[in-house]
């Protein structure tokens, strides 16, 4: 015979009951909603410091993120870190996961690299071996927030031969060093004397029309680094990259020499005007903005002998290019004419804007000597 339970005992056990049932809805229903919702939508911020000293933050701390909800609540990841800097909207993705800035170095990078001029290039070939790019030479990396906004400015005219030679190797070096990057050639237009330095000015000022850049290499087309671990990178000074040469037997020509290959962030190309624009011809300008940067109280940074290793094409002296017979006087008088001759005086006119998937090539009237 079945003994009933007192009636509290009843009333007791069938309470757990129900209360533990409830206790499982609850469960299920939190665990649907967690499996099912779908990614917040956020907007990706770079951060940047604001003061002077913005490639010691973007370098050392760089592309910190906040991450914005649909309903305006921001979380600072580094909130106390970054405290006192400036939130630069960057790009907005939707329902992706956040990205990290990249690496201070690349784990992409490979060190010493062999650089050869022998085999003939097709610009073809060069579109097929870069699927990632964007039309106009443009390119960032997927997988993080590359640290900086490199534009590369190549002066230029009748080298097709040389810049077939530089997409080849420069692409894909600047992609391991996981750079956000375009490359400009400034076309110098008609028969003209040739103004490496007015064309470097074009170049910055084109550039800035098209993306916020943050850093600004001014190449040779025919120079290529033989490490990559020289990174096309702006620091807290400029920084000279072509520092070891294979047709100077691997060393600096002499201590000031600032040709070639350089670097200078949006700040320190600024504060010096930018570049001359009246050395037409060979020779001497690079003299003279190596002056502008000392003159403005900045320091040159290089890279060790070992890393800035690079070959230049061997080639003859161009046409309508001849050393600059005016260069010495003209370097005798920088602290002068820096105030009134540079990017603030610079006047051309485009004459065509052309984007291949390699390049950004925009030919310019820059007139005459
Ligand atoms: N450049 C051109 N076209 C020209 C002249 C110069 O594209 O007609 C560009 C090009 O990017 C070149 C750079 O400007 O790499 C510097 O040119 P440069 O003539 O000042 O320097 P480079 O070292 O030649 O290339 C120096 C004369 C070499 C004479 C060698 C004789 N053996
Ligand atoms: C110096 C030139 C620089 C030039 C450097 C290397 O003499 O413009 O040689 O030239 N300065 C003057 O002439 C005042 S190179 O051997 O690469 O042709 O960059």
């Amino acid at each position: 015979m079945q003994e009933s339970l007192p009636l509290n005992v009843g009333f007791f056990t069938k309470s757990c009951v129900v209360l533990v049932c409830l206790g499982g809805v609850h469960l299920i229903v939190a665990l649907f909603f967690y499996l099912t919702e779908s990614p917040t939508k956020f907007t990706n911020y770079r951060k940047i410091q604001s003061d002077s000293n913005i490639f010691a933050s973007l370098t050392q701390r760089a592309a910190a993120l906040v991450i914005q909800y649909d309903n305006g609540t921001e979380i600072d990841i580094n909130k106390l870190i970054y405290n006192g800097s400036v939130i630069i909207k960057d790009d907005v993705a939707e329902g992706t996961a956040v990205l990290q800035s990249c690496p201070e170095t690349s784990p992409l990078l490979v060190g010493p690299l062999r650089v050869e001029f022998s085999e003939p290039i097709s610009l073809d070939m060069v579109r097929k071996d870069n699927p990632h790019l964007v039309m106009g030479g443009r390119y960032k990396p997927s997988n993080c927030v590359a640290l900086q906004k490199v534009a590369i400015i190549i002066p230029f005219r009748n080298r097709d031969e040389h810049l077939k030679y530089w997409l080849y190797y420069l692409h894909h070096i600047l992609q391991r060093q996981q750079l956000d990057y375009g490359v400009y050639v400034i076309q110098q237009d008609g028969e003209e004397t040739f103004n490496r330095a007015k064309l470097l000015n074009v170049g910055y000022v084109e550039a800035l029309k098209e993306y916020d850049y943050d850093c600004f290499i001014f190449s040779d087309v025919d120079i290529i680094p033989m490490d990559d671990r020289n990174t096309y990178m702006c620091s807290s000074q400029p920084r000279h990259l072509s520092v070891s040469m294979d047709k100077f037997g691997f060393k600096l020509p002499y201590k000031q020499y600032f040709g070639g290959v350089s670097a200078m962030s949006k700040q320190q190309f600024q504060k010096i005007n930018g570049f001359p624009n009246n050395y037409w011809g060979w020779g001497g300008e690079d003299d003279d903005i190596f002056n502008r940067l000392v003159f403005r109280g900045m320091k040159i940074s290089r890279p060790s002998g070992d890393i800035g290793k690079c070959r230049m094409i061997r080639h003859s002296r161009d046409k309508k290019n001849e050393p600059n017979p005016q260069r010495f006087k003209r370097i005798a008088h920088t602290r002068q004419t820096m105030k009134t001759d540079g990017v603030k005086s610079l006047s051309y006119k485009v004459v065509v804007l052309q984007k291949d998937l390699l390049y950004t090539k925009i030919t310019v009237d820059i007139g005459k000597p």
